[in-house]
């Protein structure tokens, strides 16, 4: 007997890792198509140019005669299938990310236990010949007959299952990894494997659609050939207590489900709860990850995006019309708080100070991308002018855009303002910053998600904490919509 089969008496690793692996691929399809609600495009080149998708689950039609943005393209999806629905991409990802950490974890005690206990001569075929023979079993499938029964499985059914542990769930977690902002900052490499960040993701979708049809068909299969002899074999680990075994299985499918409702309308009731709990896990694994990774990247200008969507509409103030009719020259930008010498930038003086270009990918939370040069001066220039005291630890980066009454707000820690791509970009590709994407400042912080980049610039403040300010959360849309602090997945 195995150590597991002996701690729990009745159930075997296999039950246990198969019913944690069901729970939480089903938790993380949901989440997953929750957060393709917020983009619900897919495309093959990482511009998104619009019309150039391959996939869109929406018939929104964005208006061609005036300015749109990314954030008018969501659409909410029913919480029938995603958890929670309802346009909540802040729930979608904590659930996600949450989950993915333990079906690694899960997966990994599982294949370590398949190689320790030689179960592996089941799952993964030895010889050449298995392919003939699953063409074979197709051929008896095909006819409506039962191929004659392994040893214990067929050869389709054990390819089936060796290409699922060892082909789709790796690439469903190596698709997952290069969707992060960081990673792809840091590795550029590593992305173009997949062809890019969207070719990434349509792959990850991809898999996903391959693991649900598995999971379908793969139950129903348990479940019409012999229900009885397969759950014992699944929940004992041999053939004995048939009954018992159909009966813990059962129980386990309604826990699955309880969980299922439970996790979506608490996660629609109490969001607030769910962004701490869940971040409360998540958040120091991704720090620690991805936190101290800069970005790498240098794309040349033949990667420049002919289109390069907008996300967050010029601020509506008669203040900011007013700076933007006299082309900014008013305009200064206050840095001020916890600093030995508090500044007022002209965009003049920002001219004078020593100019840094680079051309990068952006990555917006909802999905798409776009890849554009910038040029202005970097954060620690800045800062090696003003001189943060000890005491500061982060940025609080202000917008001149207020929604429903609250200004645009982010936090970020001195170490991130420090890294070397991190900008206080004035110009877009060789021309002044456009309005749409910022004028007449706006911050690149190119391991990071897009949302944490404030644009329309008006105030730098250091602080030795951010959960005074606003909702406490970090940021405009982590007060709001829930996104975590720390923007590197
Ligand atoms: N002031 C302000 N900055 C902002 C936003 C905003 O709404 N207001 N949106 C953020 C989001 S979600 C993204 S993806 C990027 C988009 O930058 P772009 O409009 O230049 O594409 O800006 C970020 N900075
Ligand atoms: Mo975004």
């Amino acid at each position: 007997m195995n150590p597991f089969a002996q701690a729990f008496g009745f159930l075997h690793w296999i039950g246990i890792s198969h019913y944690l692996n069901l729970l939480l691929v089903g938790f993380m399809v949901r989440s997953g198509l929750e957060i393709l609600s917020a983009h619900p495009k897919l495309y093959w080149r990482d511009d998104c140019n619009p019309g150039s998708e391959w996939l869109r689950l929406s018939r929104k039609k964005m208006p061609a005669d005036r300015l749109w943005t990314g954030a008018d393209e969501e659409t909410a999806f029913s919480s029938f299938i995603a958890l929670p629905g309802r346009r909540n991409l802040g729930m979608g990802r904590h659930w996600h990310f949450f989950c993915a950490i333990f079906w690694i974890l899960n997966g990994l005690v599982y294949v370590g236990l398949l190689f320790g206990t030689g179960q592996w001569r089941r799952l993964v075929p030895t010889s050449w010949g298995i392919f003939p023979e699953a063409a074979r079993d197709v051929w008896t499938y095909l006819h409506f007959h039962a191929p004659p029964a392994g040893h214990p499985y067929n050869a389709i059914q054990q390819l089936t299952y060796a290409s699922v542990v060892f082909v789709l769930a790796p690439l469903l977690m190596l698709t997952g990894a290069a969707m992060s902002p960081a990673v792809a900052a840091r590795f550029p490499w590593y992305v173009r494997l997949f062809g890019g960040r969207q070719p990434a993701r349509s792959i990850h979708f991809l898999s996903l659609v391959a693991m649900v049809a598995f999971t379908f068909v793969h139950v129903l299969l348990v479940a019409v050939e012999d229900f009885p002899r397969n759950m014992a074999w699944i929940i004992h680990g041999d053939y004995s207590s048939e009954r018992v075994a159909v009966w813990i299985g059962v129980a386990g499918l309604g826990v699955v489900l309880v969980l299922h409702v439970w996790a979506t309308l608490f996660s629609l009731k109490h969001r607030r709860s769910v962004q701490r709990w869940l971040g409360w896990v998540i958040e120091p694994m991704r720090r620690a990850l991805l936190h101290h990774v800069t970005s790498r990247q240098r794309y040349t200008e033949d990667d420049i995006s002919p289109f390069f969507r907008v996300n967050g509409y010029p601020p509506a103030s008669a203040e900011y019309q007013r700076l933007a009719e006299r082309g900014f020259i008013e305009w200064r930008l206050s840095v001020g708080g916890l600093v030995e010498a508090p500044l007022e930038l002209s965009l003049a003086d920002l001219r004078a100070l020593p100019k840094q270009t680079q051309i990068t990918k952006h990555h917006c939370i909802q999905g798409w991308s776009a890849v554009g040069e910038w040029a202005g001066v970097a954060v620690a220039e800045m800062l090696d002018r003003c001189r943060p005291l000890p005491s500061a630890r982060y940025l609080v980066l202000r917008g001149f855009d207020e929604l429903d009454g609250r200004g645009y707000y982010e936090t970020i820690d001195l170490e991130l303002a420090r890294h070397p791509q991190t900008l206080l970009a004035y110009e877009m590709n060789g021309a002044p910053l456009p309005i749409p994407h910022g004028a007449p400042c706006r911050l690149r912080v190119e391991t990071q998600l897009g949302f944490k980049m404030v644009k329309y610039l008006r105030s730098i403040e250091l602080v030795e904490d951010y959960h005074q300010l606003g909702d406490g959360q970090g940021g405009f849309r982590e007060d709001t919509q829930f996104y975590g602090q720390e923007a590197g997945i």
